[in-house]
C-alpha cells in the first residue's frame, strides 16, 4: 500500500483527505495536535492502517522526532500533503498583531519547510513521490486586512514552485491546491472563537465543503507518474475571486 503523510488532519480539509485517500487506498500518517480528534478519525478509518503522530509544525526538533519515531511500515512516505496552517485575525498591516503575524508565518510557512524537510529523505529513497502544498486564492490575491495571511500563502505558491523544479530530478512531483471559501474551522480560527463572525463568513451562499477539496487532491495524487498537476484553484461556485462572493440575503 502507498503511504500518505498528512498534516493538519484533525479538521477540515486535512480531515475529508485522509479519508479520501483511505477510500483511494492508502496507509496513512494523520498528524496534528489535536491527539484526541485524530484517534476519533483513525476509529473512523476503520480498516485502513493509520499511525497518529502530534507535533506543532512550528516546533522543528518535535517534528523531527515525531517523524523519526516513525514505525518501520509506515517510514516510505509516498505523497505528502502540507496541509496544516489557518489564518490568525483580520486587521489591517496598522493595527495588525505582531504575534498574529508570527503564528501564520510559522505555521503556514516555517512549518511546511519543517515537515518537507523532516519527510523528504524517505521520499527520496522511494522517488516517485508527491508533495501536495496546500495554498489558497489569498496566496495569488491579496484582499483588504489579509496582508500577512495573504503573503504566507503567496510564499506556499513560491516554495511549491522551487519545490517542484528541483525536486523533478528525484521523480519527486509537487503540486499546489489553491480553495476559496470552505467551510472549516479556519474562520473560528481566524476570529479567535468568535463563532458568530465565524459562521457570518459563510451565510448567504453555499461554501466549499472540506470533502470538495478532498476529492481534487486525491484526483491529483492518484494520477499516473507521467501526469503532474501542478496547480489547481478551487472556488465556490459564488465566488469569483477571494472577497468576490455573490451573497444572496
Ligand atoms: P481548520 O482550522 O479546519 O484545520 C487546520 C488544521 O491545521 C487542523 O487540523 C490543525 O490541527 C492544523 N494545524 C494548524 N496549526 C497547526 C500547527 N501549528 N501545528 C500542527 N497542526 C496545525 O482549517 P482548514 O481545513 O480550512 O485549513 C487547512 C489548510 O487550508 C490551511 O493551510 C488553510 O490556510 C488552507 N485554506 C483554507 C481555506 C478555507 O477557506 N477554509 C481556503 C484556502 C486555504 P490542530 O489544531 O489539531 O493542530
Ligand atoms: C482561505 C481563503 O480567502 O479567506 O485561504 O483567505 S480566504
Amino acid at each position: 500500500m502507498r503511504i500518505a503523510f498528512i498534516t493538519g488532519a484533525s479538521s477540515g480539509i486535512g480531515r475529508a483527505t485522509a479519508v479520501a485517500l483511505a477510500q483511494a487506498g492508502f496507509k496513512l500518517v494523520i498528524t496534528g495536535r489535536r491527539r484526541e480528534r485524530l484517534e476519533e478519525l483513525a476509529r473512523q478509518l476503520a480498516g485502513t492502517p493509520a499511525h497518529i503522530l502530534t507535533f506543532d509544525v512550528r516546533d522543528r526538533a518535535a517534528v523531527d522526532a515525531a517523524v523519526a519515531s516513525l514505525p518501520e511500515e509506515f517510514r516510505a512516505v509516498n505523497v505528502l500533503v502540507n496541509n496544516a496552517g489557518n489564518a490568525h485575525g483580520l486587521a489591517p498591516i496598522q493595527s495588525g498583531d505582531p504575534v498574529d503575524w508570527d503564528a501564520m508565518l510559522d505555521s503556514n510557512v516555517r512549518g511546511l519547510l519543517n515537515v518537507t524537510h523532516a519527510v523528504l529523505p524517505a521520499m527520496q529513497a522511494k522517488r516517485n513521490g508527491f508533495i501536495v502544498n496546500i495554498g489558497s486564492i489569498a496566496g495569488h490575491e491579496a484582499y483588504a486586512n489579509g496582508n500577512v495571511y495573504c503573503a504566507s500563502k503567496a510564499a506556499v505558491a513560491s516554495l511549491s514552485k522551487g519545490m517542484r523544479l528541483d525536486l523533478i530530478s528525484l521523480g519527486i512531483r509537487v503540486a499546489e491546491v489553491n480553495p476559496g471559501a470552505v467551510q472549516t474551522e479556519f474562520s473560528e480560527v481566524r476570529f479567535k472563537g468568535d463563532t458568530a463572525r465565524a459562521e457570518s463568513v459563510y451565510q448567504g451562499f453555499e461554501p466549499l465543503k472540506p470533502e470538495d477539496v478532498a476529492e481534487v487532491i486525491q484526483f491529483i495524487v492518484t494520477r499516473p507518474p507521467h501526469v503532474t498537476i501542478s496547480e489547481v484553484t478551487i472556488l465556490a461556485g459564488a465566488q469569483a475571486a477571494a472577497t468576490t462572493i455573490i451573497k444572496q440575503p
